[in-house]
């Protein structure tokens, strides 16, 4: 199965301009806990570098352009977000790196729970051995 799991959202706008909704269960996969957002991120500064024991998210570039690497243990696939039109699910147990943010992009994030530092896997050798040995 591909590790790139992008989802598009239908465009409600007119004549007026673009509209787009997100609501948990429907077009976001989860119930939605938290949203955030990276902005004014350096072009040169990568980001992320982690997995989620649980969480599960899908991230979505409102504005601007960025790259996603996602690494399952058993392959890594490269992904460009430069539309407000798709949202990329990241879930558990994915490693992911963020990368080449342009200087107007907006990340827009929806979690399916709380911030919580204890869901993180920040050390990729752990990564390896978590998928590897659960
Ligand atoms: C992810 C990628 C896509 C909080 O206190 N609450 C929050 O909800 C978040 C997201 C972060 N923080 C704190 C934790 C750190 O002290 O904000 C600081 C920066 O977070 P971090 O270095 O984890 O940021 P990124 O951009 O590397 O990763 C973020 C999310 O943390 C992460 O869950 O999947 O974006």
């Amino acid at each position: 199965m591909s590790l790139i799991k992008q989802v598009l959202f239908k465009n409600l706008g007119d004549e007026r301009g673009s509209l787009i909704a997100l609501e948990e269960n429907k077009n976001i996969p989860f119930d939605i806990k938290r949203i955030y957002y990276i902005y004014d991120a350096e072009a040169c500064t990568p980001r992320g570098f982690h997995a989620h024991k649980k969480l599960e998210q899908v991230a979505i570039c409102v504005k601007g352009s960025c790259r996603f690497i996602l690494d399952d243990a058993k392959g890594k696939a490269d992904v460009i977000l430069d539309s407000p039109e798709y949202g990329l699910y990241v879930g558990d147990m994915i490693w992911h790196e963020m990368h080449d943010f342009s200087s107007d992009c907006v990340l827009l994030v929806l979690a399916s729970d709380f911030y919580d530092e204890a869901d993180y896997i920040r050390n990729y050798g752990e990564f390896l051995e978590k998928v590897r040995h659960g």
